[in-house]
């Protein structure tokens, strides 16, 4: 117990009972309102101060600065208001309403920004094989911080697809291959088969949520708006049955994180952050910016070269900065 940091605050409002069934059936719900402004003003000014200092992963591998397109994930690792926001905001409270869990850990989170005039698109797919995990209590909340409709970008699910059987390949926006498990088939463009699957989107205004489970197909495309951003994070959370399971093409932990296949995620990556955080867990984090570990970062880059991925000056200079930021 962490006597000396606040607890989780408390939402705005809940997710009503009626949300929280649509969520159980299709496997996604938007929530209107549920964060308020002050809130998402705070995120917006963190984000933009991400952006400008992105990770190691961020700068060298997921973003694609020239086509518009910014993405980072652990941002909470380097940047102290995703930090505060990852475990002391109201999403915690949120997340453990959702999954109904004595604990809730924090898991990680994402953002997704698609410049106005941004070709690049998300291509549909599940979180579920991306992930070294297994376990079905995730929660994902996408939050978007610009108005959004389909054309700038808006987020699309296949509705009722987290009861599918069939898992697809996890394919990024950058089309990352280090993270694409070729045992899995390429999800269909969903987008294009509206009449054999019930796809839904929404219209929505800063301070809307979209609630997701790790299964539900998702995608949505460019940012067909010259005028609008769209500027999108995805903050998830997870109860006591996600357990650790490496596999050879999945999202690269590069902090270490001292777990072993089957230990439940807790610790210092994966803080927990309901009822209350731990203080062991977060003491290294609340004394500054962690950069990644040095090992972690160079068995990521032997993945890399095994894989194959991007050209030689890409790695080299992923290289270099890592151990810049590892010094
Ligand atoms: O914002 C997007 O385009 C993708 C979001 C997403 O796939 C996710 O949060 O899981």
């Amino acid at each position: 117990m962490a006597a000396d940091f606040p607890p989780p605050a408390t939402p705005k409002r809940s997710f009503t009972a009626e949300e929280l069934a649509r969520f159980e059936r299709d496997g996604v719900v938007c929530a209107r309102g549920l964060l308020d402004a002050a809130l998402i003003e705070e995120l917006r000014t963190a984000l933009e101060d991400a952006i400008a200092k992105l990770s190691v992963l961020g700068r060298n591998a997921l973003n694609r600065e020239n086509e518009g397109f910014h993405g980072d994930i652990f941002v909470w690792k380097l940047h102290d208001a995703f930090r505060d926001l990852a475990l002391f905001s109201s999403l915690p409270a949120l997340a453990q309403q959702v999954l109904g869990t004595e604990t809730v850990n924090f898991f990680y989170e994402q953002f997704f920004v698609k410049r106005a005039g941004s070709p690049v698109d998300t291509p549909w797919h599940q979180d579920i094989p991306f992930w070294p995990v297994t376990g079905t209590q995730i929660a994902s909340f996408w939050i978007p911080l610009d108005p959004v409709t389909r054309e700038s970008s808006g987020l699309e699910f296949a509705r009722g697809s987290h009861r599918w059987e069939e898992r697809f390949r996890a394919v990024t926006p950058g089309h990352d291959p280090y993270m694409m498990d070729t045992d899995l088939p390429i999800a269909p463009d969903f987008s294009a088969r509206r009449d054999e699957v019930d796809v839904v989107g929404w219209d929505m205004e800063p301070g809307d949520v979209l609630l997701f489970g790790p299964v539900v197909c998702h995608g949505s495309a460019g940012n067909a708006s010259n005028e609008r951003d769209r500027r999108a994070l995805a903050f998830r959370y997870c109860g006591p049955d996600v357990r650790y399971a490496p596999r050879h093409a999945t999202m690269p932990l590069l902090w270490d994180h001292g777990l072993e296949p089957g230990d439940r995620l807790a610790g210092s990556l994966f803080p927990q952050v309901w009822p209350h955080v731990i203080e062991a867990e977060i003491a290294r984090r609340m004394r500054g910016p962690e950069p990644p570990s040095r090992g972690q970062v160079d068995a990521f880059l032997r993945h890399l070269d095994e894989t194959g991925f991007g050209p030689k000056g890409e790695r080299r200079s992923l290289m270099e900065a890592a151990a810049a930021s590892s010094d």
